[in-house]
């Protein structure tokens, strides 16, 4: 890898950390927030590895200005977070809960204060627990409380946040939450799980305009997690299990949001044809609108050969046809492999099916365990792995990838879903027991990064 340096990206670009309102926040039961579906399924036994909840998380409901100046610290020019809609909506209608608001624009106008550009995701999988007991994304109706929960959001915090995502990583709400049941509210529907993931399109599609309409300087746009797929040999039995892998965690959310169409082929695998033929093809054009930007989520790439057909079905309806295959790639500490150039098969992934549209990496990162001595918390794996994909986006721009932007997973340890506080992904180190929080080598070595050549504009 020749060496990389901050120049190699357009002076304009978008240098930012991310995290997500419940698993950082904290005080859920503060400033008139109400249950999410994450404050039901966490105190289900068994749910979380370590039976923790988002409570207190990183009290970052309090310590907000304290995580601000960590960020201006480490000299990123862009923060994405995520709004509690239970915040908002304590019960998912209704009117606005004016101290959600409130904590939502002191946090908004701290980050512009320090030159820092407030990215907000609408929804980050923290679903009102009041609208889930109505059906949640397997009703329809729950994709219209959304829209109007953006409405009401946007026209509050549209003078200060300019960047909007509707919704983080529909894949993970769909068949994590009402598939597998390994994230909340811990359905198992089978591939019915599907209709949520339509429903979570619709809301993204009826927001839009909404969003817009409040204010004429608004970028929006949504964040899908995507997984570069290869097969493990040209085998039509292994081709086809990449094919299933790929058109589920992929093409089934990049096609509707970009190309206006469904897959027939996932479709078909599902046996979902005839409940969306009725339900869902009239949505595509509303699914289909016009966005700013697209972000793009990535950790790892999947290798795959065919299955037995007789393993367990897990997150992906119709995985007992896939076997994923170890390619002896080195591993996170969530066991993901460390495949650096899948990032850039996604973006162009993602470019290819709507050129032009600007990109951004809005999550990447990895869980390592750290080492903590009276020097510092070091992080040799977590740093390596940075540089290895910033490398990788250099890439992409070279191949004509239209990136705009690069946010880290995660600004600081937290709360990681069903994981709880046993994997770690931050570049600051924070100790649960007292909220201590420390950088550690790998945001050193961000910091210094993005301070050669300069701090840089704040993003457009
Ligand atoms: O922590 C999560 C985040 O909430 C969504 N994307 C993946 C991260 C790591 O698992």
């Amino acid at each position: 890898m020749t060496e990389l340096s901050r120049s190699d990206f357009p002076a304009d670009f978008t240098w930012g950390t991310a995290t997500a309102a419940y698993q950082v926040e904290g005080a859920t039961t503060e400033g008139g927030r109400g249950p999410s579906v994450w404050d039901t399924f966490a105190r289900t036994p068994g749910a979380i590895a370590d039976g923790t909840t988002g409570e207190p998380a990183d009290d970052h409901y309090h310590r907000y200005l304290e995580d601000v100046g960590l960020m201006a610290d480490l000299g990123v020019n862009a923060y994405r977070f995520s709004i509690s809609w239970s915040r908002i909506q304590p019960d998912g209608t209704g009117a606005v809960n004016p101290e959600g608001i409130a904590f939502y624009r002191r946090l908004a106008e701290a980050l512009v204060a320090q030159g820092i550009t407030p990215w907000a995701t609408l929804y980050h999988w923290d679903l009102p627990q009041a609208l889930e007991d109505r059906g949640g994304w397997l009703d329809r109706g729950t994709a219209e409380a959304f829209a109007e929960y953006a409405r009401l959001v946007v026209g509050e915090l549209g003078d200060v946040v300019k960047h909007w995502t509707t919704l983080n990583e529909p894949w993970c709400s769909a068949f994590l939450g009402y598939a597998s049941g390994e994230h909340a509210p811990g359905r198992h529907v089978g591939t019915q799980a599907a209709r949520a993931a339509h429903h979570l399109l619709l809301a993204h599609g009826r927001a839009v305009p909404l969003i817009r309409a409040a204010a004429d300087d608004l970028q929006v746009g949504i964040t899908l997690n995507l997984y570069s797929v290869r097969t493990a040999s040209d085998s039509p039995a292994d081709v086809d299990a990449a094919r299933r892998i790929d058109g589920l965690q992929n093409r089934f959310f990049l096609d509707p949001v970009l190309a206006g169409s469904y897959p027939v082929d996932v479709l078909r695998d599902l046996g979902e044809q005839a409940w969306f033929a009725e339900h869902a093809q009239g949505d595509l054009a509303t699914i289909g609108v016009d966005v700013d930007f697209l972000g793009v989520n990535y950790y790892s790439r999947h290798t795959t050969a065919a299955g037995t057909a007789s393993g367990a079905p897990s997150a992906n309806p119709g995985s007992e046809f896939v076997q994923m295959v170890d390619t002896g790639a080195p591993r996170t500490r969530m066991g993901w492999e460390v495949h650096p150039d899948g990032l850039v098969d996604v973006l162009e992934m993602a470019a290819a099916r709507r050129p032009g549209l600007p990109l951004l990496v809005t999550e990447n990162g990895a869980a390592y365990d750290d080492e903590l001595t009276a020097d510092g918390v070091h992080d040799e794996e977590r740093r390596a792995y940075l540089e290895q994909h910033l490398a990788a986006c250099r890439d992409a721009l070279g191949r004509g990838v239209p990136l705009r932007g690069y946010f880290l997973w995660s600004l600081m340890d937290n709360f990681e879903w069903a994981w709880g506080y046993t994997r770690r992904f931050g570049v600051v180190h924070v100790d649960y027991a007292t909220q201590r929080r420390t950088i550690k080598d790998s945001g050193r070595w961000l910091q210094a990064f993005l301070s050669a050549g300069g701090r840089g504009a704040r993003s457009a």
